[in-house]
């Protein structure tokens, strides 16, 4: 049974005659969210005839089934929404990912907000490589598992970033979308639109350190190899959510490898 069709039938007749009135299906979805309806609200904004759609995940399960795999939730937080994953990634989809990546490593870069142009910074202390779509095997099991699973296009997302920190890396407080007031996001923008939400997956265990930290929230996530996280960087209006500030804590002790996919509202092609 969907979300929706678990309301009780007054809340279902709400639904129809908004939606009969010509009220937008985000104005619907904010009041479902504000009543404590999460799953109901993301389905209704979700549905094919709405304009703005938002990568999710169904919460209301301990543990998801996806095609090749079974996953559990560890952590759920709903403003911002932010998801931890338990056994995303096999062990051996771990060390083919590191495998691949550790001869490609290059200094990281940012955006630089001037001109939207990619440049080096002391925010950003880690090595770095990016693939295409599709570039690999595994890569491609990954992205179809992540499409399933935040009910995503695949050709929404950016391709895959690998990571690796050691030795006081970190990735200091930044927010993932970009924002509309800086002279940079058009640039970045005209392919894909907004980055709406971000899929992280930590590949190794880390000794001490490297945690993704969210300051508004107070909350941080430690890394586990094979646990993935995600969080979405706009609400439930399309507005860019500013409680997913996030920072990578610096890696004190041993290595930490991440695997980055920034999804998009628009095709990423
Ligand atoms: O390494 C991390 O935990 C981290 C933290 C914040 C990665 C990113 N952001 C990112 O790749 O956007
Ligand atoms: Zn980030």
């Amino acid at each position: 049974m969907s979300a929706i069709e678990k309301l009780d039938s007054d809340w279902k007749n709400w639904i129809n005659i908004n939606i009969e009135r010509g009220v937008p299906a985000n104005k619907l979805a904010a009041s479902l969210f504000d009543r404590g309806w999460v799953e109901a609200a993301y389905e209704l904004l979700n549905q094919t005839n709405s304009p703005l759609k938002i990568p999710h995940i169904d919460t209301s399960r301990n543990h998801i089934k996806l095609s090749d795999k079974e996953v559990s939730l560890g952590f759920t937080c709903y403003k911002p929404f932010v998801v931890v994953i338990n056994d995303f990634l096999s062990d051996e989809e771990c060390q083919l990912l590191i495998e691949d990546a550790d001869s490609k490593l290059e200094t990281s870069r940012v955006v630089n907000p001037e001109d939207g142009s990619f440049i080096q910074h002391n925010a950003r202390t880690s090595t770095s490589t990016g693939y295409q779509r599709g570039q690999t095997n595994v890569i491609k099991t990954v992205e179809s598992r992540i499409a399933e699973l935040i009910n995503w296009p695949i050709d929404h997302g950016e391709g895959l970033q690998i990571l690796r920190y050691e030795d006081g890396g970190e990735y200091r407080p930044h927010f993932d979308f970009f924002d509309p007031i800086k002279k940079s996001s058009s640039v970045v923008m005209k392919k894909g639109g907004q980055r709406v939400g971000t899929f992280l997956m930590y590949l190794s265990d880390v000794e001490v350190g490297g945690s993704t930290c969210f300051p508004e929230m107070n909350f941080e996530v430690r890394p586990r190899k094979g646990t993935a996280l995600y969080f979405a960087n706009a609400d439930l209006n399309g507005d860019i959510d500013k409680l997913t500030l996030h920072a990578g804590l610096p890696v004190t002790s041993g290595v930490k490898y991440l695997a980055t996919k920034w999804l998009r509202e628009l095709p990423y092609i």
